[in-house]
């Protein structure tokens, strides 16, 4: 504005900047490299790991904040605990790590969601909080052999909360990754759905075991893998799925699950 002019703010204008931006937004990602199913931490890092290299991807949160079980520490003490391993992502996304005592490492709990997010936002990812995955797409091309998830339904998380009898809308995707935490939402539906077995040793989700920070951290990289065509379980979604154990307050397992779904996904993006 010019000569100390002073603008009047037009609420139409506020509405359709707004209605017009998501639409655009909602619009430019039904079609995605990968979509990912939570936005915990394994979530987190794997939009960011996935946008970094240039890859379309979008992340869906059912809750109205972004975070998942990274903001309330252990127990709601707000802070976390890494290992060497985990402190090498947090350093290189710029979060900074306290040496607890050696290979034990503690992180704001508040700075490392907020980072998290906002460096994945940064890289390219695109955010649709409040929205809940409750179904997935699945075709056949050439027989049970080639069956795989190609889409995601999502509804509104506040139809899903107030039980309304409303439709969801459909996303396309050439690869998903299940981040819901423990309740692994998206392979069960699969494991209930596809007439089709996971890639698990039982064909189902095996299920989560009680709490084992050591076993439970090592195996939840080597459960991050695809678990279905087209579907990847990263963080404690890989560990309900191949059945492995809760690791508690420790993250350093999440952060490199996340980024070893995006590493797997990216090879398979440009490779196959
Ligand atoms: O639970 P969550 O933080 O998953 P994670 O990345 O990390 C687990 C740790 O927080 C902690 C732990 C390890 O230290 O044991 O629990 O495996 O985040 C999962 C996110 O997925 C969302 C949910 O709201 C949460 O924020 N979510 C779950 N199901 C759906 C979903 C769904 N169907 N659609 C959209 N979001």
């Amino acid at each position: 504005m010019e000569n100390g002019e002073t603008m009047t703010l037009d609420e139409q204008v506020i509405t359709k900047a707004i209605i017009r931006r998501f639409t655009e937004k909602w619009l430019d990602n039904l079609d995605l490299d990968v979509a990912v199913v939570g936005g915990g931490p394994s979530g987190l890092v794997a939009a960011y790991y996935l946008a970094s290299r240039g890859k379309k991807v979008a992340l869906f949160e059912r809750k109205l904040s972004i975070g998942g079980g990274l903001w309330g520490g252990g127990m709601m003490l707000n802070e976390i605990v890494v290992q060497d391993e985990g402190k090498q992502i947090l350093d290189e996304l710029g979060i900074a790590t306290a040496l607890f005592q050696p290979g034990y490492f503690t992180a704001d709990a508040v700075e490392t969601t907020t980072t998290l997010a906002s460096q994945a936002c940064r890289a390219g990812a695109k955010f649709f909080n409040l929205m809940s995955v409750e179904d997935v797409i699945i075709r056949r091309s050439n027989g049970p052999a080639s069956t795989k998830v190609v889409g995601l339904v999502v509804n509104w998380t506040a139809v899903e909360m107030a039980r309304l009898h409303v439709d969801p809308l459909t996303i396309r995707t050439q690869y998903t990754i299940d981040a819901t935490g423990h309740a692994t939402e998206l392979m069960h539906i699969i494991e209930r759905k596809s007439g089709s077995k996971l890639l698990t040793e039982t064909g189902g989700v095996v299920g989560e075991k009680s709490l084992w920070a050591d076993v439970a951290e090592q195996t939840t990289l080597k459960n991050t893998r695809e678990a279905f065509p087209g579907v990847y379980v990263a963080g404690m979604a890989a560990n309900a799925t191949f059945g492995s154990h809760r690791m508690g307050p420790i993250f350093g397992g999440m952060l490199l699950s996340g980024k070893k779904a995006a590493e797997l996904i990216i090879d398979r993006l440009e490779n196959t």
